[in-house]
């Protein structure tokens, strides 16, 4: 896929400078719980570039059973918000490639059927196990500047990472109540 390609390159550039503050507050409980999907980016000439697309939080506090409402206020690009291991996580700029090579990101890209150039997933939603979020595998695409939503069956006491398989230094997990 052309666009995970792209996505590894410009990051590769953008984290060699520090991570943005991403804000650690949890999400109180509301009658919509919602993940939000943020980016912005900046350079500093002759020295980076700094990519802040990112989860408006790192850990959401909800209620199994609830239905979570997705929204991406990026234009330009798509995002994922998919169950990985947490040993699937990337810890360095070299392990989005071991990601995209033979990790989540690549799998479920290939799962998710992304064409080779711009345009719409064939399968924007992929299923493992029951019906909605509860384990490793499962996954949604959001479109640039789109929505999307998400039951959380998980049951209460686990812990499900997300991953963003396109951008994945997006890393944040929900915690069910
Ligand atoms: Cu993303």
């Amino acid at each position: 896929m052309k666009r995970r390609t792209l996505g590894v390159a410009a990051i590769a550039v953008a984290t060699l400078t520090a991570a943005p503050a991403v804000s650690s507050a949890v999400t109180t409980s509301t009658s919509k719980p919602k993940i939000d999907i943020l980016g912005g980016a900046s350079f500093k000439a002759n020295r980076y570039i700094q990519d802040r697309m990112r989860f408006n939080k790192d850990v959401y506090r909800l209620k199994s059973g609830t239905t979570i409402q997705i929204r991406s206020k990026t234009p330009g690009e798509p995002h994922t918000v998919s169950v990985v291991r947490r040993a699937d996580y990337p810890k360095t700029v070299k392990g989005f490639e071991t990601c995209f090579m033979k990790g989540p990101c690549g799998k479920l890209g290939e799962a998710h059927g992304f064409p080779e150039g711009d345009g719409p997933p064939t399968t924007p939603l992929v299923n493992t196990g029951k019906a909605g979020f509860d384990r490793t595998g499962d996954s949604i695409v959001i479109a640039p500047n789109g929505k999307g939503s998400v039951k959380l069956t998980a049951a209460k006491g686990q812990t499900l990472q997300l991953l963003c398989i396109i951008h994945p230094w997006m890393q944040a997990k929900i915690v069910v109540k």
